[in-house]
This record gives structure tokens, sequence and C-alpha cells, in this order.
């Protein structure tokens, strides 16, 4: 895969940057910047962007059925957590879209799509940057977790390279590889949970398995329950 990389200094969210620009670039194109003024999570959530952190959307054009696209947020966790290892860094996907080492967070996915035209998958990693005050116990750098320094743009390569690895199993159909790869990677599996829904606890019980469709298994006490994954979060019970 050719990545075609946008430098900026300060963008409000290079997601929403990514998405004004994707029709008019090709597919592999990536919008990167060294902070960000109004990060962004799901559904309005904040992402804490100051600098020395990976803030990077990525634009893909993939011929898929639209059914395929959300496990695009599964490629760029599964990048994220390939590229930690690289540097011994042990990490774990909570489904659907986070990135945890010892049960904090160091990366959020966020993607995006605009069914037949393109998707985007935005990732931030915290790799030198502080973690503000309110995430404290929660958050995690990979400074922090190392003691020194990373060099952000050996991180990114590592991170393209991964997600150029994954996306060409995406591409070529082969689903399940990544399903199970997330399977063997996760943080939930096994574990007691709660899942919410705007702020509401939606269900409780155990995590199960993942399924073909990158839908979470719950085993509850009125039967299992399938949640598929759109803006649900999880808390460990
Ligand atoms: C996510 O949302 O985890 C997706 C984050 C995606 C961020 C990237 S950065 C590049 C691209 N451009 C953007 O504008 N966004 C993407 P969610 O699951 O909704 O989690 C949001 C929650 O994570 C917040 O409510 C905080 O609790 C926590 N959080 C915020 N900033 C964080 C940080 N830097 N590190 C760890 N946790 C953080």
């Amino acid at each position: 895969m050719e990545w075609h990389i946008i430098r900026l200094t300060e963008v409000r969210s290079t997601n929403e940057y990514a998405k004004e620009i994707a029709e008019d670039v090709p597919e592999g194109t990536v919008v990167l910047a060294r902070r960000q003024t109004f990060g962004k999570g799901r559904r309005g959530r904040y992402w804490a962007s100051p600098e020395g952190g990976l803030w990077m959307s990525v634009i893909l054009k993939p011929k898929t059925s639209i059914e395929n696209v959300p496990k695009l947020v599964f490629v760029g966790a599964l990048a994220v957590v390939d590229a930690l290892s690289k540097y011994g860094i042990p990490a774990e996907i909570k489904w659907p879209n986070d990135v945890l080492v010892g049960g904090k967070k160091i990366a959020g996915i966020l993607s995006e799509c605009k069914p037949g035209r393109f998707a985007i998958i935005g990732i931030g990693l915290n790799v030198n940057n502080e973690i503000p005050e309110e995430l404290e116990g929660f958050a995690v750098s990979m400074k922090s977790l190392l003691g020194f320094d990373i060099n952000l743009d050996e991180v990114l390569q590592r991170v393209l390279r991964a997600l150029s690895y994954w996306y060409t199993v995406f591409k070529s159909g082969r689903h399940y590889e990544i399903l199970d790869a997330v399977r063997r990677r996760s943080a939930v599996l096994g574990r007691r949970i709660r899942i919410f829904e705007d702020g509401e606890v939606l269900l409780e019980g155990t995590a199960l398995d993942i399924d073909d469709d990158g839908a979470l298994i719950v085993e509850t006490d009125e039967g299992t329950k399938r949640v598929l994954y759109g803006d649900v979060s999880i808390r460990f019970s």
C-alpha cells in the first residue's frame, strides 16, 4: 500500500479534515497533525490531543459491501496493537474500538464512512504527549510505559506498515482472520462487563465471544445477547 502523508501543525480534527478532502484524494492519503484543537471520540466525546501524540486519519476506498465497513475499526486497532508489540508493549483490544495496556487506554479508533465513497480510520495513540489530569488512572502513553521519548515518525511508519497488512487481509475478504486476531488480543472475552448506551446500562453479563460479524456475544441472566458495535461502551464489573 502506498501512503501519501499530509502533515499539519494544527487542525480541529484530522477526521474532519480527512472527510472534507476524501473525495478528491487517492486511497491511502493520511492526514497527520501535531495537535488537534477538537479531537473527537465517538458521539461527540472529546479526544485529548496535545503535542507529542500520534493523531492521524487514513482515507480508504474499499470496494466492499457496507456491512463489512465497521470491521475497519478492528483493522485500525490491530495495526496499533502490532505496532506497540514492536516496542515490547503488550496491548489488548477492548471491543469495539479501544486499545488498552494494563487496563489503561493508550489508543482509540474512530472510523467514519460515506458508503460507496470512502471510509476513514482515525487513530489516536498516546506516544510522548502528556495525559490530561482528568484521565489519570484511565489513560497511559508509550513514554510513560517505556520511560523515554519515542520517535514519532517511527511509530507512524510502524502503524502504517501494520495497517497495510491488515487492510490487505480485509480487502481480500479474509474477515475471519481479522476477527480471529481481535479475539486473540481481546481484553473483554471471559470477563464480566456492563454495556452502556447513552449513559444507561444496556445489559450486564459475561463476554463470551465476538461473532463473525464482529458483534459481541454476552451471556446475561436473561439469556445470550448479541451486541452490534455502534455507540456502546463497556465497563468491567
Ligand atoms: C475513541 O472514542 O476512543 C476514539 C478516539 C479517536 C481519536 C482519533 S485522533 C485522530 C482522529 N481525529 C479525531 O478527531 N479523532 C481521531 P471513545 O470510545 O468515544 O472514547 C472517548 C473517551 O476516551 C473520552 O470520553 C475520554 O474518557 C477518553 N480519552 C480522551 N482523550 C484520551 C486520550 N488522549 N487517551 C486516552 N483516553 C482518552
